[in-house]
């Protein structure tokens, strides 16, 4: 009996913080956005997705692993829509196009928290499928354009450094929405001095989905609507531009606005969608005590989907900034919540 042969490839991703947030689908079925989108992608040392796919002719059905648990994709389209979308830019179409894959991948921080593990989870998986299927792009970018399907925060993580998702347009360039893609607009080595300290406030799952969220904001929110026509086209430009510009007051300031006018949608959602507690809420207390101490924007925090923070800031703060968390919530700690009279304290 002769036995088919299993093609591997293993690939990582990282995640992704975004600055100036995504919140709403223009489309649902395409996955794409109501607005533009930037985002600082990390480095891999921490907080990635480590992705095998397998393909064999002795596989009777796609089948996924996550952390090593095995989820039931029989219904999920959007893992289908990643298989499809890679098998379709293969080199070879025909060798793939009948074998089932096998997925197991695993992320080196918590799932579904809110530390965007969707996005480095899809990239990692489209990057492999494409390693193993040797995929071949027919513009920069097609690409992202499936990492989209899977999640649309995922997009970005497929480029590092400084990443926008363009919206894109309903009629695409020669399909739908083939042009709501990942631009790299720096790369990892123009601003190397950027750091993000992640403080985890909590590793509980979500209980809203951003999925979720997003459908009842854009149904609900009329602050939403100010935020997509009003607000993010002109931070988009300014954004790039403080960027581009190593400009960390600009970056910051702007990125904190963005994250609290995120919120803010959260808020004006109806029911209305918290994100932050007040753990969440004590770290933005203590960011702009520290940075009107220092008479200068030296932090700057972002919240996505979740409660956990993000501060970026530059490499000669960051030791000072870790401490000053540390200060305020000591690792053995148990019960920041009664403890608000921390940033009482540091505000005054
Ligand atoms: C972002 N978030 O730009 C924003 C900020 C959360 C808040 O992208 O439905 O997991 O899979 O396309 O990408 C989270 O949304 O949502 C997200 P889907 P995704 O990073």
């Amino acid at each position: 009996m002769t036995s088919s042969p299993i093609y591997i490839a293993t690939v990582s991703a990282p995640t992704n913080i975004a600055c100036i947030k995504y919140w709403g689908k223009a489309d649902a079925h395409y996955n794409t956005p109501t607005n533009d989108s930037v985002s600082v992608t990390l480095d891999q040392a921490d907080l990635k997705a480590v992705t095998t796919v397998a393909a064999s002719a002795s596989f009777t059905n796609d089948r996924l692993w996550l952390n090593g648990v095995e989820e039931d994709v029989s219904q999920n389209k959007r893992f289908r829509a990643c298989i499809d979308g890679v098998k379709a830019l293969a080199k070879e179409p025909e060798r793939w196009k009948d074998l089932f894959v096998h997925v197991s991948s695993y992320n080196t921080f918590p799932t579904a928290a809110g530390l965007a593990s969707s996005a480095a989870g899809y990239a990692a998986l489209v990057a492999a499928l494409a390693e193993l299927m040797d995929a071949q792009e027919e513009y920069v970018g097609q690409l992202s354009t499936i990492a989209r399907q899977g999640s649309g925060s995922a997009c970005r993580s497929l480029y590092g450094g400084f990443v926008a998702w363009k919206q894109g347009t309903a009629a695409g360039n020669k399909s739908p929405w083939d042009n709501s893609m990942a631009v790299q607009i720096a790369t990892e080595q123009h601003w190397p001095e950027i750091r993000a300290l992640i403080l985890v406030v909590s590793d509980a799952k979500k209980d809203t989905s951003s999925t979720a969220g997003m459908s009842t904001s854009v149904a609900t929110s009329t602050l939403l609507q100010h935020r997509i026509k009003s607000v993010v086209p002109e931070r988009m430009e300014a954004i790039e531009k403080a960027f581009l510009a190593k400009d960390f007051e600009a970056f910051g300031q702007l990125t904190m606005k963005d994250s609290n006018s995120f919120h803010a949608v959260c808020m004006d959602t109806y029911p209305p969608i918290f994100y932050m507690n007040d753990i969440s809420r004590m770290v933005v207390r203590i960011v702009h005590a520290y940075n009107a101490w220092a008479g200068d924007i030296r932090a700057a925090y972002t919240f996505d989907a979740g409660p956990n923070a993000v501060l970026y800031t530059l490499e000669q703060y960051a030791v000072e900034i870790g401490a000053l968390m540390l200060h305020y919530f000591p690792a053995d700690s148990e019960n920041y919540i009664n403890r608000s009279d921390y940033a009482n304290e540091v505000a005054a």
